[in-house]
């Protein structure tokens, strides 16, 4: 993307009474819930770095960088603003550690210029200041999958405190419950711990240079009867995008949980039915997703942000296999409006959409938003829950290393979709995998089925004992996946430990991997795997529209197009009346802005204009019920529940 900085000039506030009520709202949360991080952890260093007035060390007191980005600068406290590898940082709460990278990466980190981006993971990655070439920089990432979105193999202490927890919905019901123990604090207390800036650095320093970060609908709000702890991650949200810049690395922001469950599985914030675009309730929960994405998107395109947070995907794998594709189109033609709406079109105008290929083909997407400014699709390819497969891992493969049959089928089952989407769609990325060939572990499928009867479990969960070969043939699988894959975020940093201290989900922690030496120290060594295994499958050589790369400042969608995929759809599954008699939300509640951090240290110019709302001609209301309209449940409504004519008042059936 290109770096126009500070190009938008906002136009006067006319948001009215709803802006008043958001602003006094949001002031009220901003005093909740930023004070208390922001003074706690950033004002005592900001006072000791003033306080101390000496300057200690050799390095220059200018915070200027000289010839070389990467060289250390030091300020006055003595406190490095940037390094390489070698190099101590110092952290928020004033404790130290080094920061280790072996590809050239640096840090940088000064209170005075807060939104600097010119930190570098590693040398072949472009500086968050530098646009990404889509097509020819590679993606090389992780999630943080579990940090905000919990899930019960990635932090299965926090489940096992509350057995009767299925999810995060009864998580947080237990907990709230359970006063004695801190109640939903114990939320907090895991945003707090389970990812810290050691993890971030570490990231930076294993030759990624992106992250993909899940987050539920609940950082924006919830409604009566959601248990969620409520905006509370987006402060945490805002600290791991903080350190991200600090180390280089770029964001993808995944709406990952959305009202109503967007597939019913567990890591949706709830088990239940699906009723996103499905069911009574299926089309005014998709309206708040809508809105929540447009909260999202009003506060990531601030020129502030732009440049580190450069992608959102708008639902994690919504069940397309049930939904039908159409409504999803609808949906998807409806999102990319509303956030092109708020961004305008073209580089450096909001970040790159990405769109779940809902766990069907990826072929099943071609032809979605024919002509779309910067519109990419999401892949999640595993084997490890394709049934019982013994093929062992620790035979030799085509290329003579260990890893058997499973990675040339990595190459020859995923390479050809992966390389065949970029060719008919456009940017294709494979937003999680694993290094697991099944299902083995705790809590893979969840709490209802805690451990898998998989003949070959007790091998897979004893990784303290892997010998050489095993980890070599896990190792082949994993780069097999990386170079089949492409573009890749792997699934996930970091699994936490059971309440034995074990890790008991071992081949989903990127980190345990790397440390224990199935993971390679370099993702590079993946480029190029699939050849030397003799897999033959065409790579996609093509390069990409410059409309699906952010080249054409006039992408439009055919109009013919959005007809054909109205707003809402045309039909849904599970619905017992006519779609226009659904209920649906009128747009008169105060609008949300999501909080902004406290910058003490730096002068106005560089946080100017930063609201979390970037774009002032956006004013229309957000959703609400109709006083006089009947909703049923958002989760479990009543099957027979069947209008006999549109709720009345309120509606923009537009
Ligand atoms: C990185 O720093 C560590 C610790 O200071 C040092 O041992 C290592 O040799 C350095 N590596 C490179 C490539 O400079
Ligand atoms: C981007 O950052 C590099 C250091 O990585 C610096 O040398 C360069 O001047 C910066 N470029 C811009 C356009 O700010
Ligand atoms: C390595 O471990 C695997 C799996 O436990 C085992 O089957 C194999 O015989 C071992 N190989 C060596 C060389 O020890
Ligand atoms: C807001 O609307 C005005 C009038 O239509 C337009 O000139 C301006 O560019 C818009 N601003 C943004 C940020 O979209
Ligand atoms: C029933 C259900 O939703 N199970 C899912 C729970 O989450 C795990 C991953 O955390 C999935 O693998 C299960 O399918």
């Amino acid at each position: 993307m290109d770096n126009q900085r500070g190009a938008k000039t906002k136009k006067p506030v006319n948001r009215g009474v709803i802006a008043l009520i958001g602003a006094a709202l949001v002031a009220v949360l901003f005093l909740v819930i930023f004070l208390p991080i922001y003074f706690t952890v950033i004002r005592p260093r900001e006072q000791q770095s003033s306080n101390e007035g000496s300057v200690s060390g050799s390095g220059p007191a200018n915070p200027s960088s000289g010839d070389d980005p990467s060289k250390p600068v030091e300020t006055v406290s003595g406190r490095l603003l940037r390094g390489s590898n070698g190099s101590t940082v110092t952290k928020d709460d004033g404790s130290t550690f080094i920061y280790r990278n072996e590809f050239d990466g640096f840090w940088v980190d000064d209170p005075q210029d807060p939104f600097n981006n010119d930190a570098q993971p590693n040398s072949w990655t472009p500086a968050l200041n530098t646009s990404w070439k889509w097509g020819v920089d590679r993606i090389y990432g992780v999630n943080l999958g579990g940090l905000f979105v919990l899930e019960p193999f990635i932090s299965p202490e926090i489940f096992q405190r509350y057995p009767e927890a299925n999810d995060e919905f009864m998580l947080s019901e237990a907990m709230a419950a359970d006063t004695a123990r801190g109640g939903l604090s114990q939320i907090e207390e895991h945003y707090n711990t389970f990812i810290t800036e050691e993890d971030i650095a570490e990231i930076a320093a294993a030759g990624l240079n992106w992250i993909r970060v899940p987050i539920g609908f609940w950082a924006v709000e919830t409604w009566p009867g959601e248990t969620f702890l409520v905006r509370t991650s987006w402060s945490y949200f805002l600290r791991v995008v903080k350190w991200a810049r600090k180390y280089g690395l770029r964001v993808c922001l995944d709406l990952h949980a959305v009202p109503g469950s967007q597939n019913g599985y567990n890591h949706s914030g709830r088990l239940s039915p699906i009723n996103f675009l499905a069911g009574p309730m299926g089309i005014a929960n998709a309206e708040r997703a809508l809105y929540y994405l447009r909260v999202f998107t009003q506060f990531i395109a601030q020129p502030q942000y732009l440049d580190v947070i450069q992608a959102i995907e708008l639902v994690n794998e919504p069940l397309a296999g049930e939904l039908g594709v159409e409504p999803l189109n609808s949906f998807y033609t409806r999102a990319y409006e509303i956030l092109r709406g708020i961004t305008g079109v073209g580089n450096g105008n909001g970040p790159f959409i990405i769109i779940s290929d809902g766990l069907q083909a990826l072929s099943s997407w071609e032809g979605l938003l024919p002509g779309g400014d910067r519109v990419g699709v999401d892949g999640h390819p595993y084997f490890a829950f394709g049934g019982v497969n013994v093929a062992p891992i620790f035979t030799p493969a085509e290329d003579n290393l260990a890893g058997g049959t499973w990675p040339r089928q990595a190459c020859n089952t995923w390479g050809p979709t992966f390389a065949q989407s970029r060719g008919i769609f456009g940017v294709t990325v494979g937003g999680e995998f694993s290094a697991a060939v099944n299902d083995c572990g705790l809590f893979i499928r969840g709490t209802l089925n805690p451990r898998s009867f998989h003949p070959q479990c007790p091998e897979y969960d004893a990784w303290e004992t892997y010998n050489d070969t095993m980890k070599e043939g896990l190792q082949s699988f994993i780069t097999a996946s990386f170079d089949a894959i492409g573009d890749f975020f792997f699934w996930t940093w970091k699994i936490g430990p059971s309440i034995d201290g074990r890790i008991e989900a071992p081949l989903w922690s990127y980190k345990l991997g790397l440390e224990q030496g199935w993971i390679p120290r370099d993702p590079r060594e993946s480029v190029g795997k699939c050849e030397r295994l003799g897999a033959t499958f065409e790579p996609f050589r093509g390069t990409f529209t410059p409309a699906q790369t952010g080249g054409d400042p006039s992408a439009t969608i055919a109009p013919d197009y959005l007809a054909s995929n109205p707003w809402p759809p045309t039909s849904i599954i599970n619905i017992n009346a006519p779609i226009e008699f659904l209920p649906r939300y009128t747009n008169t509640a105060p609008i949300i802005t999501l909080p902004v951090p406290i910058y003490t240290g730096a002068p106005a110019s560089a946080t100017e204009g930063l609201d979390g709302w970037v774009n002032d001609n956006d004013t229309e209301g957000g959703p609400a019920e109709a006083a006089e309209c009947t909703y049923p449940d958002r989760y479990t409504p009543d099957p027979a529940f069947a209008p006999i004519g549109p709720c009345p008042v309120g509606f923009e059936v537009a």
